[in-house]
């Protein structure tokens, strides 16, 4: 073709592929950049640099209100400053790069926030998105996903009528089906928040003395889990928090076996998936590590919602907020005095879960139904 080494390193690389496929503009002096596919056969290397994945590597502040509060220092692990406004995009980008390089589309259901990675992720593969969300999500989530590039369809009231509809679209259109919770693909990138959790504690020898996490469908506590036995910390107590109304986990261990609940009444609609997964119920079944599940109210989630707006001014949606609350509320406190959690605490690290189902308006229209 005539390319030199001078001309290539002139590139301006944007990556739009996967490692072994993609494509590259290469501006030749002045001169309109040229668009060239790049695959393992071309008989020169370009040195570019690869997106290795799509999501970011997180701040981890120390807030001194909330450690004022639980009496241990608190390390917020803050995921809502990912691209797609939450954790999700970790495996779903994961998952993404695994399954859909060669798709001719992807299909997610979500309540909101897995569909957000989904499109976001789908939009940097250069793939169409489909992202079938339920009747509760709303209005500010679809407009979000559409600004996304996505398709957006509403079908059935829960995110499981959501789901049945998604997979159905996977078959018959021969869509890429993304999970929002249940895959280990997933697990295995949600788990690097822990590992850039321990590379930024690890050397100076902290270890949390507990991990905070909300719980839907259980993809983040199982990502939690993972991460944990990743980086050795297997003796670290995971608190799980759920809402009231969107409880299938605590529901699941209470019955001692999986069960499905009959309806979400929570509004913290991106924890409303009815069954937890398998597997997410089977750990906090084993000895191998804690797991306590806990609930709180609605309100009490959103009441943390403000408090974390006010105090750490970022804000986020109320299935973050079931977590902040374990802080807001006095749970922590309480699982010491029942000596579920030690007296002396390590550091308590909540992982802000984040969520784009939130403006000043639904904060408003949650203060409005839930009469804070
Ligand atoms: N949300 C999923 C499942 O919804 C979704 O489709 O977006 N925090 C936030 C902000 C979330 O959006 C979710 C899940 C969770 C926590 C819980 O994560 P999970 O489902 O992996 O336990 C029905």
């Amino acid at each position: 073709m005539g390319w030199t080494a001078n001309d290539v390193s002139a590139a301006s690389p944007v990556v739009l592929g996967s490692e072994l496929d993609f494509v590259v503009f290469i501006r030749l002096g002045n001169n309109a950049p040229v668009i060239f596919q790049y695959n393992s056969q071309m008989s020169f290397e370009i040195e570019c640099t690869m997106a290795k994945h799509f999501h970011v590597n997180t701040p981890l502040l120390e807030s001194t209100s909330m450690s004022k509060r639980v009496g241990t220092t608190v390390y917020l692990k803050m995921e809502n400053s990912q691209p797609s406004g939450s954790f999700k995009i970790r495996g779903i980008g994961h998952l993404c790069q695994q399954l859909a390089t060669q798709s001719k589309g992807v299909v997610c259901s979500s309540g909101g926030n897995a569909g957000m990675a989904a499109a976001y992720v789908a939009r940097k593969m250069g793939l169409p998105a489909t992202i079938v969300v339920p009747s509760s999500t709303p209005q500010l989530v679809h407009q979000r996903l559409k600004d996304q590039g996505a398709t957006v369809k509403s079908v059935g009231k829960v995110w499981d009528d959501a789901n049945a509809e998604a997979l159905r679209l996977a078959e018959t259109e021969e869509l890429t089906y993304v999970p929002p919770f249940d895959n280990p693909l997933l697990w295995q990138g949600h788990a690097t928040m822990i590992t850039e959790v321990a590379a930024s504690l690890g050397p100076s020898g902290v270890k949390p003395g507990a991990v905070l996490v909300s719980v839907g469908g259980g993809g983040l506590l199982c990502g939690v889990i993972q991460g944990l036995k990743d980086v050795g910390w297997t003796d670290v107590p995971i608190i799980a928090m759920e809402t009231v109304g969107a409880d299938c986990l605590n529901a699941a261990v209470k019955a001692g076996r999986v069960v499905t609940l009959d309806d979400i009444t929570s509004e913290a609609k991106c924890l409303g998936a009815k069954t937890v997964c398998k597997k997410a119920f089977e750990c906090s079944q084993r000895s191998e590590l804690t797991i306590i599940s806990e609930l709180v109210t609605d309100q009490q989630a959103l009441q943390a919602v403000e408090t974390f707006l006010d105090e750490e001014r970022v804000l986020v949606e109320l299935a973050c907020g079931a977590s902040l609350a374990a802080v807001y509320s006095g749970l922590i406190r309480r699982l010491q005095d029942e000596g579920r959690l030690p007296t002396v605490l390590g550091p308590l690290l909540v992982i802000v879960c984040g969520g784009s189902s939130i403006d000043m308006k639904q904060l408003a229209n949650l203060k409005h139904k839930l009469k804070t």
